[in-house]
């Protein structure tokens, strides 16, 4: 089967191996803190002080992450597809950029950023955040947050997602449990779409029903043996 247009949507599964913890299953971050505590604007506006330490220590998580085998083959098949491959990830780490690919969404935001909450500005952010950090831009401090979507929170181009689920022919989601809304959605729009959708993952994820085709196992081993098959 040759596909022209393909939308590839990532998850924590595709950062599993390279130490990065995921959200459900044994021991996922949703089991040690509670979403309303860390990821919404709430809890920020409540605790600031939790919400930083929180994406503290994943940004310092961060720091020795490298991108997988999974990462790599989707950076090669963006660049050895003939027609367009966009990808979509609702990862906030930076591995997809650090194998190389560059057709990129992270429509949950980046990690690697800090947004001021006063002025607007975003600005890219390795260090920790506090209540004391002053904005480069308008040197008020105590409005820094992570520059994430939190619940809650509209996901960045939504617009851009949409147009280009509707004209895809191939829908590949790697590594997501598919829970989490709008990205849970995009499946069922891209096949609405006419589109071939494939789901590469550890295990079937909630939209499972939804896939023409599936092949399971860790994303290491899954996608570079999928992507091989697609570049073939
Ligand atoms: C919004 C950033 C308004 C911060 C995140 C409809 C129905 C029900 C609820 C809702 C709905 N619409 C909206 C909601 C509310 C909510 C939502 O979905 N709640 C859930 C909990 C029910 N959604 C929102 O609030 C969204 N905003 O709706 O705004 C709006 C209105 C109109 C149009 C658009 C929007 C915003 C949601 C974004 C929140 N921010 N992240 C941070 O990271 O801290 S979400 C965060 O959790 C991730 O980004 C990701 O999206 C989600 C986790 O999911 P996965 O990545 O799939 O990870 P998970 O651990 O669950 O699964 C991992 C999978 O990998 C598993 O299947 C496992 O088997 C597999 N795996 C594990 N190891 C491997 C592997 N696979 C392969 N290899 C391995 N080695």
């Amino acid at each position: 089967m040759q596909f022209e247009k393909i939308v590839i949507l990532t998850g924590a599964g595709l950062s599993a191996e390279s130490g990065l913890g995921t959200f459900r299953g044994t021991d996922g971050l949703w089991d040690q803190y509670d979403i309303e505590e860390v990821a919404t604007p709430e809890c920020f506006a409540r605790s600031p002080v939790k919400v930083h330490d929180f994406y503290n220590m994943r940004r310092g998580w961060l720091k020795q992450a490298k991108p997988n085998a999974a990462h790599f083959a989707l950076a090669k098949l963006e660049h050895d597809h003939t027609g367009a491959v966009l990808t979509v990830t609702q990862n906030i780490d930076g591995l997809h950029e650090a194998a190389g690919c560059s057709h990129l969404i992270h429509m949950h935001g980046e990690l690697a950023s800090a947004l001021c909450a006063r002025c607007g500005t975003s600005l890219p952010w390795h260090e920790d955040l506090s209540l004391t950090t002053a904005c480069p831009v308008c040197h008020k401090a105590g409005f820094l947050r992570p520059d994430v979507v939190w619940f809650g929170e509209m996901p960045h181009e939504m617009e851009r997602i949409m147009e280009a689920l509707s004209r895809c022919d191939l829908f590949v989601a790697v590594g997501t449990s598919g829970m989490v809304y709008p990205a849970a959605g995009f499946v069922a729009e891209a096949k609405h779409a006419g589109a071939h959708t494939v789901e590469l993952n550890l295990d079937p994820s909630d939209g499972a029903s939804l896939f023409d085709e599936a092949h399971y196992g860790p994303a290491t081993e899954v996608v570079p043996a999928y992507v091989d098959k697609l570049l073939g």
